[in-house]
């Protein structure tokens, strides 16, 4: 598969497995999951070409290992990142690295200084590990500006952290007080 048609079956699966699982007429189950045999019939069925060789090519080799295939090897499931209500991905709490980052966008830094970091659409907010991971994120949206958060204080605060299984760490919400926004 061309590096494209592996970018437009990653964003395909993105959109069924976090967002909108109805647009091949089917739910994911309370755990985030699909049965892979429907979502290529159903996906088919609507003019989406997709095999399951795509999809392990994509599960294989995506950087971000944005999807798990169940140990049967029978169902998919996003690893984070889901706007669809009503599923549990079973995040167990973890301590978070004294510091973690977030990308994000300077038109944003208003509201995110009233506010504190909210995950909008999302089931949570997302941190990164690294600096270069969070200027890729807020890359996505303009000129990065990275965030540092006070991973560290938050937690001894009582705010629970998860990590993914694909390395992002995930949070509720980030009050102001445990962030360092750059002055600009
Ligand atoms: C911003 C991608 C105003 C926040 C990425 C962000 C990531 C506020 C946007 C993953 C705010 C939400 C998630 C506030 C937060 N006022 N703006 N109070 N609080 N925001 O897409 O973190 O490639 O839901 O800064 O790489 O950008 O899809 O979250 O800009 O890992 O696998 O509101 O999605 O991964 O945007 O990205 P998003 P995100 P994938």
């Amino acid at each position: 598969m061309s590096k494209d048609d592996l970018q437009s079956t990653s964003k395909f699966l993105s959109l069924v497995l976090r967002h909108r699982p109805e647009v091949v007429g089917m739910s994911l189950d309370g755990n985030g999951w699909l049965p892979i045999n429907e979502l290529i019939e159903n996906a088919n069925r609507i003019g989406k070409q997709l095999s399951l060789q795509q999809i392990h090519q994509v599960v294989a080799t995506s950087a971000k290992k944005r999807f798990s295939l169940s140990n049967d090897g029978l169902q998919i499931r996003a690893n984070q990142g889901h706007s669809v209500s009503g599923i549990d991905l079973q995040f167990e709490p973890a301590t978070p690295p004294p510091k973690l980052y977030h990308g994000t966008v300077f038109p944003f830094l208003q509201s995110i200084r009233q506010q504190g970091l909210k995950k909008r659409s999302r089931h949570h907010v997302h941190l990164s590990a690294n600096i270069e991971t969070a200027t890729q994120v807020g890359s996505r949206r303009g000129k990065p500006v990275i965030l540092e958060v006070k991973a560290n204080e938050m937690h001894a605060a009582g705010f629970a952290f998860y990590i993914s299984v694909n390395g992002v760490w995930l949070t509720d919400f980030v009050p102001v007080e445990f962030l360092v926004i750059p002055n600009q």
